[in-house]
């Protein structure tokens, strides 16, 4: 049986693999897609995801858009990494599809009420808006779900200031709230993340496969790459959100530990700093972790193996 997973993002090139990877695994069903402003406006990455379930020949998926701002900041995006759009680089298809007329919110109650106790796995690649109102409404979904994982934070040094991650930064309130839940989290941090790179040999694997998707996935990795080396120093590209689905997935793709996890609020330095706890050994009612590790090659096989099945669907 597929794990059914929610993705609320943010498209946002690397978000808009992981809905890819999502797509094409056959051990994951997407059974909702949620988007929440993030790298880009809300109407902006909303538009993207749609374009992206074109691209990926997604149907019969809901999407549906949430918060269009923080819950007590100013909206801040990402245009220095992805550009106007949200996703600069590949020309963006026309949607064919349309917008569930649900907030996100309520789309993310509704699905993981329906499902069984321990049936829906909450995968978050944006801020933690969405999930931080959708705990909040509906507090029996932090029973009710699997597991949330997200792609977020760090524990060793951020990207969007010295100690801060961009996800988490850009509404540490919400992040706060999600990583004080009772659920169990997993922290797909920098950490982690900044082991997937996207060096010339893997975007030689994605060429190589020659459909439509994957030359989409080449063009964002192409413009991806320009802004990591401009902006952030990286001579290839770390592709963040896929790593979150990867380790739903397959868990042995990267190591963890148990660790408590906090969400700094009132640092003048480190606002937004996701504080790991590393002191052994961790409270047994400790219900958070870190990914610590990534296969790089394992991790990678998976993103072009479901470009594979995914082929070149209908236009
Ligand atoms: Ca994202």
């Amino acid at each position: 049986m597929p794990r059914k997973i929610i993705l609320d993002c943010d498209p946002g090139h690397d978000d808009a693999i992981a809905i890819l990877l999502a797509h094409g695994n056959p051990d994951v069903e997407l059974v909702a897609v949620t988007t929440v402003v993030g790298n880009q406006t809300l109407e902006k990455v909303t538009r993207n995801a749609l374009s992206v379930a074109r691209v990926a020949g997604i149907t019969g998926v809901p999407f549906a858009a949430g918060a269009a701002r923080p819950l007590v900041r100013k909206v801040e995006v990402a245009e220095s990494i992805h550009g106007e759009s949200g996703l600069d680089g590949p020309v963006l298809p026309e949607p064919t599809i349309t917008l569930d007329p649900r907030h996100a919110i309520d789309l993310i109650i509704d699905t993981i009420m329906a499902h069984e106790p321990g049936e829906i796995t909450l995968v978050a690649t944006a801020g933690l808006t969405n999930i931080a109102m959708a705990v909040r409404r509906e507090p029996r979904i932090a029973s009710r779900v699997r597991e949330i994982v997200l792609m977020g934070g760090a524990y060793a040094g951020g990207n969007w200031s010295a100690t801060a991650e961009f996800n988490i930064i850009i509404d540490p309130e919400a992040a706060h709230i999600v990583f004080n839940e009772s659920w169990p989290l997993t922290m797909v941090g920098l950490d982690l993340t900044h082991q997937a790179l996207a060096t010339p040999a893997v975007a030689a694997s994605i060429a190589e496969i020659d459909t439509a998707p994957a030359r989409f996935v080449g063009e964002l990795l192409e413009f991806f790459g320009e802004t990591y080396r401009e902006h952030q120093g990286f001579d290839s590209p770390p592709v963040h959100d896929p790593c979150a689905v990867a380790y739903v997935i397959d868990p042995s793709v990267m190591t963890t530990r148990r660790v408590p996890l906090d969400v700094e609020l009132t640092g003048t330095l480190t606002l937004g700093m996701t504080v790991a706890d590393f002191r052994a050994p961790a409270p047994d009612d400790c219900t958070t972790q870190v990914a610590v590790t990534l296969d790089h090659a394992r991790f990678w096989a998976l993103v072009t193996d479901a470009l594979r099945r995914i082929g070149d669907p209908a236009p």
